[in-house]
């Protein structure tokens, strides 16, 4: 597809110098036959490119954008923040109150640890859950993405997916061999394999709600067989809710499914838009961490003043009378209206949404793992993605990517978004 004039000529350049033109892979938008677009600013639920042109958003800068964009309260503790200086690697007064705000949200929370993304997170919790059991093994699930830290570098979603590469070179055998990865949502197989290795197992982590093999929510009984079966076994669960934290609940995917794991990560969301990460767990468990127990974890920036301002103010809002309700209603007007635009296209589509979190599908038949998602008609979906950015809607640029709504969506914003739709599968459909 044709890029905007101003974007063709950063793009140009960056390839010169960044790998890709992009430092993620994904929003190169490889998959979907376009060029990134580069952004210049956004506001509320809108974002501008270099050239001008204005997009509803729905990536919300792959999850943390909540509020939407320059929300005034987010803004506004970034800047009191940064009069103070923008790092000191040193405590601040800021980390204590995420930490807390955080441990409130989610019972099965007693301590936490900031770092600076979700794949430090996650990485940094396998690493805790290896020194606190003794064990090696690592189960995680197909499709699901969480960093991409050596161990969990297998199978993986997101642009893993996107671009249909299996792991990656430069991960050792060895380390790769650690890792067991099972299909989403089978509970069977995770029984079998829990009884055959179980005893060997230091932790199984997952996405609650997975959201980078496109969106994929968990069946049922599917997270409760893996807290029973880990707590037979001794392993410790792991809840990646990088993404669903403070995102489908504002106690994150285990407060809506009520589960508790051991261990949780978190990420965007909690930072506000700037570069965060978290993980806790139980006392028992966090005590292992450095400098109060003997597993190691470090970071210059980490428990950053800015983001732990961003952070707080932004959990601060979300905290608000029905803040949930109302998002989780115009999710659902999205998703009923991008169901019924498809319908009236004739193409198969499967549309779901927990929380402010959907996915759609080009296929017949419901999405319940990474097998399933890439059954759909992923040229199809190409095209529609580049329809929906000429119609100035902005989705992510991969079927293996969720979208992700804000609190700055209105209906007008929502229902130009279904006609945007209904054009382009119209167009597509002649
Ligand atoms: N992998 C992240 C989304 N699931 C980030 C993608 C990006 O920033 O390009």
């Amino acid at each position: 597809m044709k890029t905007p004039k101003n974007s063709c000529r950063l793009y140009e350049r960056a390839v010169q110098s960044i790998p890709g033109g992009v430092n993620s892979p994904v929003r190169a938008c490889k998959s979907v036959g376009a060029d990134p677009l580069f952004i210049r600013s956004a506001d509320g639920a809108v974002i501008v490119d270099a050239d001008g042109n204005r997009y509803i958003d729905y990536i919300g800068s792959w999850g943390p954008m909540i509020l939407g964009h320059r929300h005034p309260a987010v803004m506004a503790a970034i800047q009191k923040a940064m009069q103070r200086g923008t790092s000191f690697g040193a405590p601040t007064d800021l980390e204590i109150t995420l930490a807390e705000m955080v441990i409130a949200a989610v019972p099965s929370v007693e301590m936490v640890r900031m770092v600076n993304s979700g794949t430090e997170a996650a990485m940094s919790a396998i690493r805790l859950a290896r020194g606190y059991t003794g064990r090696d093994l690592v189960v995680k699930f197909d499709g699901c993405y969480h960093g991409h830290a050596d161990t969990l570098l297998v199978a993986a979603g997101s642009g893993v997916a996107t671009l249909g590469i299996p792991g990656s070179p430069g991960v050792p055998k060895p380390t790769a061999r650690h890792t067991l990865s099972l299909p989403y949502n089978d509970i069977d197989c995770f029984r079998r394999v829990m009884q055959k290795q179980g005893g060997q197992v230091a932790c199984v982590i997952v996405e609650p709600v997975a959201g980078n093999m496109g969106l994929v929510a968990p069946v049922k009984g599917f997270l409760q067989s893996l807290r029973k079966l880990t707590a037979e076994y001794g392993a410790l669960l792991i809840f990646d809710e990088v993404m669903t934290g403070f995102r489908v609940a504002y106690g994150g995917a285990q407060s809506l499914y009520r589960i508790q794991p051991d261990l949780s990560c978190f990420g965007k969301i909690i930072g506000g838009g700037l570069p965060v990460g978290a993980y806790g767990g139980r006392r028992k468990i966090m005590s292992h961490i450095a400098p109060q127990g003997p597993v190691y974890q470090a970071g210059t920036l980490s428990g950053n003043p800015l983001a732990m301002a961003a952070g707080i103010a932004t959990l601060t809002q979300l905290r608000k009378k029905s803040f949930y309700e109302k998002l989780e209603k115009q999710s659902a007007r999205l998703c009923t209206g991008l169901a019924a635009a498809a319908a009236r296209s004739g193409f198969p589509v499967q549309v779901d949404h927990v929380g402010s979190m959907l996915g759609m599908f080009f296929c017949a038949d419901p999405v319940r793992s990474i097998e399933d998602a890439k059954k759909s008609d992923l040229a199809l979906f190409s095209k529609f993605y580049q329809g929906m950015r000429r119609e100035g809607v902005y989705i992510a640029p991969s079927q293996f990517e969720a979208l992700f709504l804000s609190s700055a969506h209105t209906s007008e914003h929502i229902d130009r978004t279904v006609r945007a739709a209904e054009k382009v599968l119209k167009r597509l459909r002649e």
